[in-house]
């Protein structure tokens, strides 16, 4: 047994309250060297004269990556208290691990186990329940749609006439999307993402003047109330995009203390290395990356939180918006995101807080700050093994579950797993414009557990390298649409809402991993239905065995046709095509 693989931590993912009465537990050992792992827990205070009174019970093997094997166990422990301790078994021996180390037998003082105190209800990781059941669409909204042209800004040039630069317009508005409300309904999403829309000098809105105020080559404050009315009457949820990190350049604060320096009221409301003030060669105060035209803010000043906090409530209280997206979320404190979740969740009860995070995030996924954080580890697995065809199948798997295990599940359910955005090239150019592959991969996302994001226009097959390549205007002409991607997404979003375990109503479970054709075989199951979904993701024709050892009825969802599944027939498979079978 290779103990120095083996560990656990309570209280993060590898030990966490799912709901008000279940505690999971995970741990992680060498990959194929346990033979059985079992969990010896019981009520700490649990005592008679025969001893510590508990309980042994089986852990399941959830998953394994390339390294590791996970094992799991939910236990819903009566009085809400835990201590626990495993008990390993390998081919040759059996040992007991707690927090203080390895034992020979169980050892019978708790104060040598794990502890998992008390399960309060109030510290359970508690997203609002719509989000489980929410499709994202995300929008930039100087290039959706340019619904009213006379707030078009200055310089603005026709829809599509050129391609995107850092610095070009089009005059995409709030009127635009709600004139194109029916046709997001009709794709199946019900949830929308926009990037910044208050006043800002750039086309991309993260550099803001005013967070108290509308940009107005988008509209005004009427515009934006009817805009939420008309998401909201189509059941459609509304999240902004809250740039905390840093203000623009233009922010009056800002202003002020460029034009005041060390006397400026505003001088503590940022983070001021050295005066005189300097933009170059590197600014003398700290910023967004090294862009001068984003100073960062100084959200440990009582003043700056105050303003912060305010525009959180407000945009809710006002607006009735539904969620908060937090730019560059990792860089602002612990703190200000604690006080910021209690002022909106006190606003709105079951108002969204994602974070936008590229890496681990568990210390902001504690219940106590973020609802969910952008999954960009989901991204880079799904883009290597689809788009860019350069990990092997078992390496996806690998990659896949170790996302899985990284965040306990309710984080998991929530995760906003999305394949591109306006910072990344769009997933068609990744692809190489193989659209075989994109179908592929919407099809993963769009069963995966989460809550899966779609970045405006790729649908219809729009494409796009990089910022700012990947911000063109929305193809609205149906003649330049690629309906039959648009069909196939739309297909994927009606599955989703129909069948609960397409959803996040049903365990993910790898089959089958085939380097040799790259193809995978996954399951979606719960109590009541269970899922099969093959998946060719090479060029040649594949023939697959099925994992069963009994006859099935099913249906295949893409074609709706009614089959047999029999274990000794083979599944055949063109060239990137996959199918999804409903094991009746
Ligand atoms: C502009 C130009 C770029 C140029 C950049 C730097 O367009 O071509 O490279 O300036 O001078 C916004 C605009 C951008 C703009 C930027 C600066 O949308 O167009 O870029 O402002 O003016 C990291 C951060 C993450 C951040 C990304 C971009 O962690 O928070 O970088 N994302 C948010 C928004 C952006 C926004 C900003 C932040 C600033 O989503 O749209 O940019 O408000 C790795 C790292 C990540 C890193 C990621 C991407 O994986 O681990 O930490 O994210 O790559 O670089």
């Amino acid at each position: 047994m290779l103990k120095e693989a083996i560990y656990h931590r309570p209280k993060n993912n590898f030990a966490y309250a799912y709901d008000k009465e279940t505690v999971h537990i995970r741990i992680r050992t060498k990959k194929d060297d346990l033979t059985h792992v079992r969990l010896q827990h019981g009520d700490p205070y649990y005592w008679t004269e025969d001893g510590w009174q508990y309980q042994l019970d089986d852990m399941e093997k959830s998953g394994s990556d390339s390294l590791f094997d996970y094992w799991f166990i939910a236990i819903k422990p009566p009085h809400r208290r835990l201590r626990y301790g495993f008990e390993l078994t390998d081919e040759t021996e059996t040992v007991y691990f707690t927090e203080k180390g390895y034992f020979e037998e169980p050892p019978g003082e708790t104060n040598d186990h794990f502890s998992f105190p008390f399960l309060n209800p109030i510290d359970v990781f508690d997203a609002p329940d719509w989000v489980r059941d929410t499709v994202w669409y995300q929008i930039f909204p100087e290039r959706f749609a340019n619904g009213d042209p006379s707030i078009n800004p200055e310089g603005v040039v026709p829809w599509a006439s050129t391609e995107p630069e850092p610095d070009n317009f089009f005059g995409g508005d709030f009127e635009g999307v709600i004139q194109n409300l029916d046709y997001l309904v009709d794709l199946g999403v019900n949830g929308i993402y926009f990037t910044p829309i208050f006043k800002a000098r750039s086309n991309h809105k993260y550099d803001t003047i005013d967070y108290m105020e509308i940009d107005p080559q988008f509209g005004d404050k009427e515009t934006f109330r009817r805009l939420v009315k008309e998401c909201h009457n189509r059941g459609i949820r509304v999240m902004l995009d809250a740039v905390f990190n840093h203000s623009g350049y233009y922010f009056e604060p800002f202003q002020d203390l460029l034009k005041h320096g060390e006397q400026s009221k505003y001088k503590d409301w940022f983070h001021v290395r050295e005066f005189p003030i300097q933009e170059e060669p590197i600014p003398s105060y700290d910023t967004f990356a090294y862009v001068p035209s984003m100073p960062k803010l100084n959200t440990e000043h009582p003043e700056v939180r105050k303003y912060l906090l305010d525009v959180g409530r407000y945009w809710i209280e006002e607006f009735d918006i539904d969620g908060w997206r937090l730019d560059v979320a990792n860089e602002v404190d612990h703190a200000f995101w604690r006080e910021f979740r209690k002022v909106v969740k006190d606003a709105k009860e079951d108002t969204y807080i994602l974070g936008e995070i590229w890496h681990d995030s568990m210390p902001w996924l504690q219940g106590d700050q973020f609802d969910a954080v952008m999954n960009y580890p989901f991204t880079s697995g799904v883009l290597q093994f689809f788009a860019e065809q350069n990990i092997s199948a078992t390496d996806f798997s690998n990659k896949i579950t170790n996302v899985l295990q990284l965040y306990p599940e309710n984080v998991n359910e929530v995760s906003f797993n999305l394949l591109d955005s306006h910072d990344t090239s769009r997933i068609l150019s990744i692809a190489n414009e193989n659209k075989d592959v994109v179908k592929l991969i919407y099809l993963f996302q769009l069963s995966f557990i989460g809550t899966p994001c779609i970045y405006y226009g790729d649908e219809v097959g729009m494409t796009g390298l990089g910022d700012p390549g990947c911000r063109k205007c929305m193809v609205w002409d149906k003649e330049e649409q690629d309906l039959d991607l648009f069909s196939h997404v739309q297909k994927l979003l009606t599955l989703r809402k129909e069948i609960p375990a397409f959803s996040n109503d049903g365990a993910f479970r790898f089959i089958k991993t085939d380097d040799a054709t790259n193809s995978i075989m996954y399951e979606k199951a719960n109590d009541r239905q269970k899922l099969l979904f093959v998946i060719n993701n090479s060029e040649h024709h594949v023939t697959q065995g099925l994992p069963y050892a009994e006859t099935y009825q099913a249906k295949e969802l893409l074609t709706e046709e009614i089959v047999e599944l029999n274990p000794n027939e083979n599944i055949k498979l063109n060239p990137y095509e996959a199918k999804v079978y409903y094991i009746q």
